[in-house]
């Protein structure tokens, strides 16, 4: 089994540099890849990684994305001066040779297919490669957008050829479209190339038409394009999260990637004077953690842009550091993506629709009228500023984030505990968990006794309150902050869980949420807000669920395969990210409607939530399943999803149902706008 994270990091990249003044491409300095590795340095992180040499990319393999012109063009650059490297620059937008660039570019490639080499052998389970010249703007026979040769599609199409894949996902978060890459893949179904951008109704650089969320792709290849254009600036970490929830992720999961690489540009982050967007750095841990569970944790991590210094080694940083398993840091602030986001995760399912099964039974209809529309006709009509000015606001602000980003880091940094699971290790073997659990010691009776007088007292009997021993220790542990997560096996799963979501809440826990899979007896009072129950369990509940803090979700698997994400993606993480959670206690008890794959998944995504404390309370005649839980707890593989279904109709409206139900309160759950707005 494979392990560790790959980092791919070759000095000889900074030489690549602008050799005139061009305000247009002289964001694009060196420092960009020395300064990320420093940070990576500085956080320890280098050192955690799997050193992997980058290698120049062969002439072969850049022709299998690139036609020969285009390469001996770019090959003739290396002994030009001056004068002739601007001319030849010039018949490219935004492009700048140096005499190196020609060597630079191949070692970018050469990484990429290092790290895709890397981890299609099973040295690693994931890594990242740091890279320039980017690559995503590149196309078979040009230069453009500080890109020459495509790295991420020569790894896309290099893994096809030498591993036989037949399906890859490229997830492109750069805030810039990578029209490059969608031009190279867009007849070909085996590549699902997914980019959100900066688009603001095609005023954005490319500015291309093609870039709107219509262009599915082509013949074969159609429904294999996706286009999510954001249409104002200021997009922010729960508009990235709900472009995953409704747009990505299912998609991602209906076509069931044998590898996933990241075109992975953090313009897109705050601060960046390209973007202008708002996601602050640990959302990209978010997003890796996302896509760590798609192709059996294959993941290739491939930089493209990012301009701001600062914000871009912090969220290079965060991105590393998932790789390798840490917790995942909590986002802050309030969750609810705006109506422009909305608008235009609307149009993409929209425009999706004939081609995925998830979206079938979806009402998506397209948005005409967007409100972003009256709003440029405004931008237009002031005044514009001068060139000067802007940059002065743009200077201001570089600093003012530097500021931010420092304080920001450190506030979100330092409560995360280790990653350590705990379990009791009285009822198994040694070696039933997998490595890294750290079995305790159960509590004694009377302390128990104290613990639980107060509440349930009355219910509870001699033998179930010695059961509850080993839940209350690991439960304190994860509240002490000593290990980030942990396991108990129970004969009364609902009663430990009952219990455990009290003393958290005593503990002084402002927001707990609680995932119950099937019956479960005892539902404690949510009334007061500290607790979010979401029940998952076959039959209905007779407890109404008008109350926001309290969810049934009837929710029975298919037999013949995981339809569950549907669910997960649709409902249940988009509820959990609004709700922001300072723990999650999950409780399987007997009953269940889930197979251990849907289980198993939940438990892996909920790790993105409450900086990965999960307390999870399985039912004891379950001992098959803890083991899985206990291997997602760790994070140390993802299930195999299983044969994918999906979702009924009836599935469909069920989950329409409770969105509806439920999406003024927690809106993350949006992904159309209401009807008559
Ligand atoms: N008026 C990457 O982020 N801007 N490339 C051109 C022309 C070019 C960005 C503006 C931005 C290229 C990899
Ligand atoms: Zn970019």
């Amino acid at each position: 089994m494979a392990s560790g994270t790959a980092l791919i990091y070759d000095e000889e990249m900074t030489t690549h540099k602008l050799l005139w003044s061009d305000p247009i491409c002289d964001i694009e300095v060196p420092e960009r890849l020395s300064s990320s590795y420093e940070q990576l340095r500085s956080y320890h992180l280098v050192e955690r990684c799997v050193p992997v040499p980058a290698r120049e990319g062969s002439e072969e393999e850049i022709l299998l994305v690139h036609s020969l012109e285009h390469l001996e063009v770019a090959k003739s650059t290396q002994t030009m001066n001056e004068e002739e490297l601007k001319r030849v620059s010039k018949n490219y937008d935004a492009f700048f040779f140096h005499p190196s660039t020609y060597r630079c570019a191949r070692l970018a490639v050469g990484a990429a297919l290092q790290l895709v080499d890397a981890v299609m052998a099973g040295k690693v389970h994931n890594g990242m490669a740091l890279v320039r010249p980017p690559g995503h703007h590149s196309q078979r026979n040009a230069a453009n957008g500080f890109c020459l040769f495509n790295n991420v599609a020569i790894a896309a199409e290099y893994a096809k050829l030498k591993y036989g894949l037949q399906r890859i996902l490229i997830v492109d978060w750069d805030v810039h479209h990578g029209q490059g890459t969608q031009y190279i893949f867009e007849e070909d179904p085996s590549v699902l190339y997914f980019s959100w951008h900066r688009y603001e109704h095609q005023e954005f650089w490319p500015s291309l038409r093609e870039s709107d969320y219509d262009a599915v792709g082509l013949g074969k290849g159609k429904g294999f394009n996706v286009n999510l254009p954001w249409n104002k600036v200021g997009m922010g970490n729960s508009d990235y999260l709900a472009a995953f929830f409704h747009v990505l992720l299912p998609m991602a999961f209906e076509f069931d990637p044998e590898l996933v690489i990241v075109s992975s540009g953090y313009d897109s982050g705050i601060g960046d004077p390209e973007g202008q967007m708002n996601a602050t750095p640990e959302v990209f841990a978010h997003l890796t953690h996302f896509l760590m569970q798609l192709a059996n944790g294959k993941l290739c991590v491939i930089l493209e842009g990012g301009y701001h210094l600062k914000s871009l080694g912090e969220s290079v940083c965060m991105t590393v550091k998932t790789l390798l398993g840490d917790p995942v840091p909590q986002i802050t602030g309030e969750m609810a993506p705006c109506l422009s986001a909305v608008e235009s995760i609307q149009n993409v399912r929209a425009a999706h629709k004939p081609y995925w099964k998830w979206l079938a039974y979806e009402d998506t209809s397209f948005l005409q009228n967007l409100s972003t529309k009256s709003h440029l006709l405004k931008k237009a009509n002031s005044n514009p500023s001068t060139e000067d000015e802007s940059q002065i606001t743009n200077n201001n602000n570089t600093v003012k984030v530097e500021r931010f980003l420092e304080l920001h880091m450190k506030n979100i940094l330092l409560p995360m505990p280790p990653i350590k699971t705990a379990a009791t290790g009285s009822e198994v073997s040694e070696h039933f968990f997998p490595e890294h659990v750290q079995l305790v010691k159960e509590m004694d009776k009377t302390e128990i006794k104290a613990l639980v007088s107060g509440f349930y007292a009355d219910l509870v009997k001699e033998e179930t309150l010695l059961s509850l021993g080993s839940m209350f220790v690991i439960l304190d542990k994860i509240l002490k902050k000593e290990v980030c997560n942990g396991i108990a096996a129970s004969p009364t799963a609902a009663l430990s869980a009952a219990v455990a979501l009290r003393h958290s809440v005593r503990f002084g826990l402002q927001r707990v949420l609680c995932v119950f899979v099937g019956d479960m007896q005892m539902i404690p009072n949510t009334e007061d807000g500290k607790m979010l129950v979401i029940n998952i369990c076959e039959k209905e509940q007779s407890r109404k669920t008008s109350c926001k803090h309290y969810i049934s979700l009837n929710w029975k698997e298919d037999a013949e395969g995981n339809d569950f994400f549907s669910a997960v993606l649709g409902f249940i993480l988009p509820v959990a990210y609004s709700y922001q959670p300072n723990l999650t206690v999950i409780a399987v008890g007997p009953n269940r409607s889930l197979g251990i794959s849907g289980i198993s998944l939940l438990v892996a995504l909920l790790r993105g939530l409450a900086e990965s404390r999960i307390f999870a309370v399985i039912e004891d005649t379950e001992i098959s399943l803890m083991q899985s839980i206990a291997k997602a707890l760790v994070g140390a593989s993802t299930p195999p999803f299983g044969i994918y279904v999906p979702p009924t109709q009836e599935k469909v409206n069920k989950i329409k149902a409770l969105r509806d139900q439920f999406q003024q309160e927690w809106k993350m759950l949006q992904c159309s706008v209401k009807d008559g707005i």
